[in-house]
């Protein structure tokens, strides 16, 4: 019997680790269709792209790739890079190459603080902690303008220009994001982010976007801080965060290091959306291809499947999202972790967990 509605799935697994907690992901995101009594099912397309495939034919995704992924309703991607290809080679020959070309211009990246995973942040044992950081995921300094020359240097006197690009339209769009999903937050601020003492012309154009843009959302609390500062703060005054915007590489960065806080890069959640959905969204973990221990089965698989909760939260699928978030919570709090987050579960044994913990809640 057809379901109500299939959802359409490129699943791009890609390198190292990726291959495992895509596959963990589609699991628990089976199980959910599973007992969805014809509600819903998805149908997956996996692509073999990524470092493996570059060995191959020179190239990390097909000529036509992004013609064979534009009809799908999301692609869940795992993680790229690898030894045998440059990172700025397969970064920009397949993660930036689908998140460029179909302007998924808003990549959500939520820090969640789970039981029974130790922050390296004493007060996250008594202090409830929960912040999103929204990362303009199409122009910054990940534009990809520059270049490398030695005419008339020679040798040994190369330059090179990476050059930021900031639109207004770009910023505005991007604010207003991180604006609207403020509002659904039990506290209401923005907290943007830039260098502009130092960066004078781009970044003050940010600084600028977002005072006017302020304006339409008075009831929203906001505040400017330098990066370097909000480093700090991530550290040292975490619980007055709420959602955190940032240009490309500055949200980055910290939302690596909100990850790192909650206790591993191995739980962080993504969503690389196009908010206009004229081309598919993109769900990932932050993490990347994680060389070290790719193969070895002890991957954490959180991140992957916390992604997958974007996805259904992208579907309009918000019942099923929680309940994905809700055996996350069970597993960890009942101590099944991984070895990242002090235990030593595999990646297979954490899925386990997981699809047991969504039992209770799929019985109708
Ligand atoms: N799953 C995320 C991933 O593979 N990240 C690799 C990486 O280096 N990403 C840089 C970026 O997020 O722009």
């Amino acid at each position: 019997m057809a379901a109500e509605k299939t959802f359409k799935i490129a699943s791009i697994p890609a390198d190292g680790v990726g291959k495992d907690v895509v596959a963990a992901g589609r699991r628990v995101l089976d199980t959910l269709a599973a007992a969805s009594e014809g509600a819903f099912a998805f149908e997956w397309t996996e692509f073999p792209w990524g470092s493996a495939y570059y060995a191959e034919t020179g190239k990390m995704m097909a000529d036509d790739g992004l013609a064979q992924l534009k009809d799908f309703d999301a692609i869940y991607f795992g993680a790229v890079g690898w030894e045998n290809v440059p990172d700025h080679v397969s970064l920009w020959g397949l993660r930036l190459n689908i998140t460029q070309n179909f302007d998924q211009w808003a990549n959500v990246r939520p820090v969640k603080f789970l039981p029974g995973v130790t922050s390296p942040l004493r007060k996250a044992d008594t202090t409830e902690l929960d912040w999103v950081v929204v990362r303009e995921n199409s122009e910054g300094e990940y534009a990809g303008l520059g270049g490398r020359n030695l005419s008339g240097r020679g040798p040994g006197n190369e330059v090179a220009l990476q050059t930021a690009l900031f639109t207004e339209k770009g910023c505005e769009r991007i604010m207003r994001f991180a604006f609207d999903l403020a509002r659904t937050r039990p506290v209401k601020k923005v907290s943007s982010v830039t260098k502009s003492n130092a960066q004078q012309y781009g970044m003050v154009l940010w600084d600028d976007v977002f005072k006017r843009v302020a304006v339409d959302y008075p009831d929203v609390e906001t505040e400017s801080v330098l990066v370097d500062a909000m480093s700090a703060k991530f550290v040292l005054r975490p619980e007055d965060l709420s959602v955190v915007v940032a240009s490309n590489l500055n949200a980055d960065i910290l939302s690596d290091l909100g990850s790192a806080l909650a206790g591993s890069l191995g739980l962080a959640a993504s969503a690389n959306l196009n908010p206009e959905r004229r081309f598919p969204s993109m769900f990932e973990p932050v993490h990347g291809s994680a060389p070290d221990i790719a193969g070895l089965g002890i991957s954490n698989p959180i991140g992957a499947i916390a992604s997958a909760a974007l996805m259904l939260d992208h579907f309009g699928l918000h019942e099923q999202a929680r309940q994905i978030e809700a055996a996350v919570e069970a597993t960890t709090g009942a101590g099944h972790l991984t070895r990242d987050i002090g235990g030593n579960a595999t990646t297979d044994e954490i899925t386990d967990a997981i699809v047991d913990a969504l039992r209770p809640a799929l019985v109708r």
